[in-house]
């Protein structure tokens, strides 16, 4: 970042300038996915902008989501992000997705434990009056690449023993013969919030896709009830349409 090149003469506002020359950084290598950016302060010393100017060029990338703003820590060159197509017509789990496309799948454990159920937690599962609930809640990742944050809830009387679950969900049920059959799936646009955007590496107020899944069982009864929050850069949902009769 160097203070030659920027003008008033007819090159468009300095801050469209400043963009520009930081998306043909990006565009050019010269700076790297994960790379971070001098802060505002810095950079407005090193080009001779003002910072109001500095701000409103990043701001305008990180719209744009080539970069990355987290909280206490700066601004960076966002990560390359392949685009993932998922069908929605088969009932399968994260880490089968990911192997069927030849990718790891990790888990970053947030919580795992019994709890008392909320009231959407007793409507959702159906439980008993005095069933508690098994809360998993993770950030699913692959190739260290955050892609959606889980939080799945089932009855205490389908999974007794939450702490169980290391890697697989429906690894851990299909060996308990609990496998889910069945699910019914809502899909809904989110911008996603500030805690949310932490866990995902990504800037608060991008796009979100709000996923919630209730599965059953043969017998009807409900297995899980899980709010799915994936990101909306990473993602790509497909569903085949058939003629209606
Ligand atoms: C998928 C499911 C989720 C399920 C999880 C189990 C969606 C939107 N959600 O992510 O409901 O709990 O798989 O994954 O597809 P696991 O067996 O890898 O733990």
């Amino acid at each position: 970042f160097s203070p030659e090149g920027f003008d008033d003469t007819g090159a468009g506002p300095l801050y469209v300038q400043l963009h520009r020359r930081i998306a043909e950084a990006i565009a050019s290598g010269r700076l790297k996915p994960g790379d971070s950016l001098p802060a505002e302060r810095e950079m407005a010393a090193m080009t001779g902008l003002s910072r109001v100017t500095v701000r409103k060029g990043v701001e305008a990338l990180v719209a744009s989501g080539q970069l990355v703003q987290r909280r206490g820590s700066g601004t960076f060159v966002a990560p390359k992000v392949e685009k993932l197509e998922q069908a929605l017509s088969l009932l399968t789990s994260f880490t089968e997705d990911m192997r069927r496309r030849g990718l790891n799948s990790e888990s970053r454990w947030l919580s795992r434990a019994l709890h008392n159920p909320s009231p959407e937690e007793v409507m959702a599962l159906g439980l008993a009056a005095d069933e508690r609930v098994a809360r998993l809640e993770r950030v699913r990742s692959s190739d260290g690449l955050p892609l959606a944050i889980e939080r799945a809830s089932l009855p205490q009387a389908i999974l007794p023993e939450p702490e169980r679950v290391t890697t697989s969900l429906y690894a851990e049920l299909q060996a308990r013969g609990l496998r889910p059959v069945r699910a019914v799936q809502r899909i809904s646009a989110v911008n996603v919030t500030p805690r949310d955007a932490e866990l995902l590496g990504v800037t608060a107020g991008v796009a979100g896709l709000r996923i919630e899944r209730i599965s059953y069982l043969p017998s009807g009864k409900v297995v899980e009830f899980t709010r799915s929050l994936y990101r909306g850069d990473a993602y790509d949902f497909a569903v085949e349409l058939k003629l209606a009769p």
